[in-house]
């Protein structure tokens, strides 16, 4: 093949792996300024990732795991959050799926930390209740720099047939970890282990989808300190 020919292929597979065309500028109250986006890419011995998002998407995503469940969820955090999401990940799924859930989550986190910026005109704070048939969860986020994460459970909640719920506490964690924010996580009442793990990750991103928000009210970074 020819370098050009190479180098074009290579482009349409860059592409391929990236159908969402990442912003360089939006329009904020008339204004040009810097989208609110992001690409990385990390490559360990036990997990291969690129993954970019724009938080002013439309919840449009392109997600590949080699998880079919674990996609499911990446879909509706992005379907529910309407952030724009491309994930490619390529873990050791022969030993099992935790590097590749965890590892994802640190991806993930780190994106959403690098597309917040300075936080300023952000809304900081958001929660959401999220019903799914018999399973209730709620879940409260502060984008406040401070990793923490609440994960409460009634005992032997139900995990999805391959999907352990413990494996939606190490996402949690590790999203948590790497965000830099305050998790709180509490499943209320449920008895589907699909249910309760779907409530989970739409009760993220809707608290999410809340708490990047620019609210127009807000001057500067809305903390007492000037900085989170
Ligand atoms: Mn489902």
């Amino acid at each position: 093949m020819a370098r050009r020919d190479v180098c074009s292929f290579q482009l349409a597979l860059a592409s391929a792996q990236h159908p969402v065309i990442l912003r360089t500028h939006v329009r904020l109250r008339g204004h040009k300024v810097m989208a609110r986006t992001s690409s990385q890419k990390r490559k360990t011995a036990e997990t291969d990732i690129v993954l970019s998002l724009d938080l002013d998407g439309s919840g449009n995503s392109t997600i590949q795991t080699g998880i079919g469940f674990f996609d499911h969820m990446l879909t509706l955090f992005s379907r529910h959050s309407l952030i724009d999401l491309n994930v490619q990940t390529i873990g050791d799924l022969h030993i099992d799926a935790h590097h590749t859930v965890e590892d994802t989550a640190i991806v993930l986190g780190d994106a959403l930390r690098e597309a917040l910026g300075s936080k300023e005109g952000i809304t900081r704070y958001g929660h959401a209740y999220l019903p799914m048939d018999e399973t209730l969860a709620r879940v409260v986020i502060d984008l406040s720099n401070r990793p923490h994460l609440e994960f409460r459970t009634p005992p032997n909640a139900a995990s999805a047939p391959n999907f352990p719920l413990t494996l939606t506490e190490e996402f949690c964690r590790a999203l948590a970890s790497n965000l830099r924010c305050n998790l709180h996580v509490e499943l209320l009442y449920g008895r589907d282990g699909h249910h309760i793990a779907e409530a989970i990750f739409k009760g993220i991103a809707r608290a999410l989808r809340v708490a990047v928000a620019i609210d127009p009210r807000v001057k500067g970074v809305p903390s007492t300190k000037e900085a989170l």
